[in-house]
């Protein structure tokens, strides 16, 4: 079933707004996606309702609170379809996730001559927690290169592989500036043969495309909930056996099950890694997230963005000098980025706004990825379940405008 574009964009308030005079066309949901009523909704019951700390209180709100924040926990875990709730951590974000796997496994099982290995279509927060890990342990970071198309190079993974050094692959499910979905489940099948255990960056998959933990073959994966309509939190999906036998990665309340004057012991998990008060109404947030997701359907999302996405290269090709960086939209999700002869990314974007088209502009968090391709900046249309053919065509006049405004190469 086709999505209910302009049904959806109902829900969402922010779609009320005009900008600079003209209709909010949003591509900038890679970075962060607008929120449907139903979650603002969810938040302000919490806090008008039944706000109290989780986990502590003996009385009804503390309890209300509890249920509803593990409630959203056992949503998550459906949702990606963990084997068990208490593989899903709440974190502050994606980062988080990944920091928090580099720490409590990295620095236990990474030793000086060990390698890790990344691909070179990484954001930054997929890069540098191994990057800094590898540095401190004394191991190498080695890179799976992307060509020029955009495209993992397979043929260069054995050889990182073949001598058993590898303790670590680490891989977006989907790439943030290329829209590239690279083979992860390929990667993860070679990683696990030679030994070594499977990080995925699912930040930019598990909002746009129907994600089994199960299957997938990752052993960690962390993503953000508020690219998936929901608030600033972010989840950390790990195999129970690797979450059990890590150390904690933050110490403090909640994450302990006794405390002496010198010594501790860990709590059970999920606890164990999350230390301190929750992020609790952004966490039921994320559950309200989950349902509207849901509803609308996975399948029927990510079928939606591969038509906007074919649709978008199609008529930007139209742009003189316009050149997209990535593949083709088979082998891409809802992201294009593009840089224009003559114009600055920047000087693209703020042109755009004048239209009230929001792009982001920059090295989106993939300087390596940009020098990879000798370009310091692109611009960056995403798209999502509010965007359909007409936000294509509007940016598309824009992009005229720019044109005309700055001339061609
Ligand atoms: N990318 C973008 O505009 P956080 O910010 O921690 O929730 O997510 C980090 C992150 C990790 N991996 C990938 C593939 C990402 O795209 C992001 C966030 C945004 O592309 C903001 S930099």
């Amino acid at each position: 079933m086709p999505l209910d574009v302009p049904a959806i964009r109902a829900e969402f308030p922010i779609f009320k707004r005009k900008v600079n005079g003209h209709r909010l066309v949003f591509l900038d949901s890679a970075a962060s996606a607008q929120k449907p009523q139903a979650v603002i909704d969810a938040m302000t019951r919490i806090y008008t309702h039944s706000y109290a700390n989780v986990h502590r209180g003996l009385y009804t709100l503390a309890e209300e609170a509890t249920e509803a924040y593990e409630g959203a926990r056992a949503k998550v875990a459906r949702f990606i379809n963990a084997a068990d709730v208490r593989e899903v951590i709440n974190v502050r974000n994606a980062t988080e996730g990944i920091n928090l796997v580099a720490y409590a496994w990295g620095r236990e099982h990474i030793q000086a001559g060990d390698r890790i290995v990344i691909t070179e279509l990484e954001h930054h927060a997929n890069l540098v927690p191994w990057q800094q890990l590898a540095k401190r342990q004394g191991a190498e970071l080695a890179y799976i290169p992307v060509t020029e198309e955009g495209l993992l190079d397979l043929d260069a993974v054995p050889p990182l592989l073949d001598d058993g050094r590898t303790k670590l692959v680490a891989c977006s499910v989907m790439s943030n500036v290329l829209g590239t979905l690279p083979p992860v489940t390929e990667v993860a099948e070679m990683a696990h043969a030679s030994g070594a255990i499977v990080v995925m960056d699912g930040a930019q998959a598990v909002p746009h495309q129907s994600i089994d933990v199960q299957t997938l073959g990752a052993d960690f994966m962390a993503f953000s909930g508020h690219k998936m309509c929901g608030p600033g939190v972010g989840v950390l999906w790990g195999r129970r056996e690797l979450l059990t036998s890590m150390p904690p990665f933050l110490y403090g309340g909640d994450m302990i099950l006794t405390v002496k004057q010198q010594d501790a012991k860990w709590n059970e998990l999920p606890y164990k890694f999350e230390a301190g008060t929750p992020p609790i109404a952004e966490v039921v947030g994320l559950g309200a997230a989950v349902d509207f997701l849901t509803d609308i359907g996975m399948d029927a999302i990510h079928a939606h963005e591969q038509d906007i996405v074919a649709y978008a290269m199609e008529r930007l090709a139209e742009i003189p000098d316009l050149d997209i960086l990535g593949p083709g939209p088979a082998e891409r999700g809802g992201v294009i980025s593009f840089w224009m002869g003559a114009a600055h990314p920047h000087d693209i974007a703020a042109i755009l706004d004048s239209e009230g088209v929001c792009v982001r502009a920059g090295h989106h968090c993939a300087q390596p990825l940009h020098d990879r391709f000798c370009i310091p900046a692109s611009a960056r249309a995403s798209f999502y379940i509010y965007n359909d053919k007409d936000d294509v065509d509007v940016l598309v006049e824009a992009l005229d405008k720019v044109v005309r405004i700055l001339g061609r190469r």
